[in-house]
């Protein structure tokens, strides 16, 4: 069996030095998510479930889990030397890390939990991180295709962990037994179309017409193309999108006529798992360009997210063109 660890060292994209230093971090990374595992597993029988009484920074409620994964990740990186910002969904302003402050060579961006909504009601949830480095000038604020590495951990029958630094895409099961992630599947790829389509359809009167259509496609009769397709929503970005790399398909979550910059955040979730799908062989788009080639203005700032299978994210491309 190939450790986590015994993996990243053999990667080959990346130089000695990063290598060791790409470890440092992953490693924080998994010991924050394997708390977060232990703390879900158990979350019923502690004081863990239900809401708090603040709002993050999109207007959001958080809730108890949100807070306590946001303080493990926080705290995994809170005597690191080279990372020096923590950016994440649950908090305002970029944390900065004393240990490294003017000097640490990375920036953290993380969804600490990402599908919160599930976490009373014990469905799937996930952790997603990107990795990238500063310039010269101090800059983290950084496009997609610039990370360093992209990944997430999803909680689910099984914790695992899925990252690329740019040379596939890997996956690793975490054994509880042993505390360790293990290699699971290495080299994934997306096929090329699928017959799965994932949209929270209830929002579909926000739509554009050729938003609707895109839907309207997906679920229409064509023996020839596969459709009808079925559809599959958790509402836990990480399943979701998973649940696509392997199997094939699309994931969407538009923007609104009242709201063009959607739901979903450039840099923790869409910049991410766009490096992830692509090095798989799909694509992230917004549906007019790629994410990977977005430069973002803010750190919490919005896009909207098609993503998936090359072919199927192509087919919705073509649509809103047309807009
Ligand atoms: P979160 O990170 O605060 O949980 O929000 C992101 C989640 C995604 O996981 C999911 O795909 C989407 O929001 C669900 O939103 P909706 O309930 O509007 O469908
Ligand atoms: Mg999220």
């Amino acid at each position: 069996m190939v450790s986590l660890t015994h993996h990243i060292v053999e990667q080959r994209r990346l130089q000695p030095d990063s290598a060791e230093e790409f470890s440092t971090i992953i490693n924080r990374i998994v010991s924050g998510g394997k708390s977060i595992a232990r703390d879900l597993s158990s979350a019923g029988l502690s004081d863990r479930l239900g809401t708090t009484d603040a709002k993050n920074v999109h207007g959001e409620q958080v809730q108890r889990m949100d807070a306590r994964a946001n303080q493990l990740f926080v705290e995994a990186f809170q005597d690191c030397d080279i990372v020096q910002i923590v950016v994440s969904e649950e908090m305002d302003e970029p944390f900065v890390v004393a240990h490294a402050e003017g000097s640490g060579k990375y920036a953290v961006f993380f969804d600490p939990l990402d599908g919160s909504s599930n976490i009373d009601v014990n469905v799937s949830l996930g952790s997603i991180f990107s990795i990238h480095r500063l310039d010269s000038t101090g800059n983290f604020l950084k496009a997609g295709c610039e990370q360093v590495a992209g990944g997430y951990l999803l909680y689910g029958a099984s914790t695992i962990l899925v990252y690329t630094c740019g040379d596939g895409v890997h996956q690793f099961t975490l054994d509880p037994v042993a505390g360790e992630f293990f290699l699971s599947a290495s080299n994934v790829q997306i096929p090329a179309r699928g017959n799965i389509y994932s949209v929270n359809e209830g929002n579909s009167s926000k739509w554009s017409k050729n938003m609707r259509n895109i839907v309207d496609y997906f679920r229409d009769d064509d023996k020839e193309t596969g459709r009808p397709y079925s559809s599959r929503y958790t509402g836990c970005l990480v399943a979701d999108v998973h649940r696509v790399l392997l199997k094939g398909g699309i994931y969407l979550y538009p923007g609104e006529v009242q709201k063009p910059e959607g739901k979903l955040r450039l840099m923790y979730e869409a910049a991410p798992l766009s490096f992830v799908v692509e090095q798989a062989g799909g694509l992230g788009s917004t549906g007019v360009e790629r994410i990977a080639g977005i430069h973002p203005k803010t750190p919490h700032q919005c896009v909207p997210l098609i993503i998936g299978s090359r072919e199927d994210v192509e087919v919705a491309e073509h649509f809103l063109c047309r807009e």
